[in-house]
């Protein structure tokens, strides 16, 4: 092989590679006031199946303690195979009371194993975090993270199906996480054009060396 058609062939690889790794906007969208209120039945979380790019999920959760009613948000979302999931920003996060703290919980697979409100035990969560009105934009990944059972997850998620918990034991919120989803980069850009050098290399090496041993 020509070592010009040999880089050629390396690079068209490597932007392949780039191109599907690359986020696409505007992905798989859930908005409770247009799909519905999500489950809050434990057995029973709202399914969702993520796709590439970016996906928000837009709802309201928490207590009205004037009404005595609770609105418990399970969503059972998945990671498509070849996909990960990079981070769950917090997008919108909006409640009159300015100290009040919304509660995230995060478990691998479906149904919702633990409890609700005050009754959560944690042995089947991977990790769980207090989102304020402060965090606008914060990774609520990494935040779970930070309270996470033993062993930690890593970040990126990688493909399969997870539940998520939202609520609030005293007051209600609006919320928006958008879920950023990628490829996985496998193989990557970097190791295609690696491949590609060492394949010019090489060819250029035998014919070199065939030119010597023609000499
Ligand atoms: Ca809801």
């Amino acid at each position: 092989m020509r070592q010009s058609a040999c880089w050629g062939r390396a690079l068209a690889l490597a932007v392949v590679a780039l191109g599907c790794s690359a986020a696409v906007a505007n992905a798989a969208a859930y908005t409770e006031s247009i799909q519905g209120d999500l489950s809050g039945v434990a057995a029973s979380p709202t399914p969702w199946a993520l796709e590439l790019g970016a996906n928000p999920l837009t709802g309201t959760a928490g207590t009205n303690l004037n009404a005595g009613t609770n609105d418990y948000d399970l969503v059972a979302f998945t990671v498509p195979a070849g996909l990960r999931l990079d981070s769950i920003l917090v997008t919108n996060y909006e409640n009159v009371d300015p100290f009040a703290l919304a509660f995230f919980a995060l478990q691998a697979g479906k149904p919702w194993l633990d409890g609700f409100g005050f009754d959560i035990g944690g042995n089947f969560l991977m990790g769980w975090s207090h989102i304020d009105r402060s965090m606008e934009d914060v990774d609520l990944l990494y935040k779970i993270q930070e309270h996470a059972n033993e062993p930690p997850f890593d970040i990126p998620l990688g493909s399969g199906a997870y539940t998520l918990l939202i609520q609030d034991i005293d007051t209600t919120f609006d919320y928006t996480l958008t879920f950023h989803v990628a490829a996985v980069p496998e193989p990557s850009a970097a190791a295609l054009l690696a491949i590609g050098g060492a394949c010019c290399f090489r060819s250029g090496w035998r014919r070199r060396r065939a030119t010597l041993r023609g000499a």
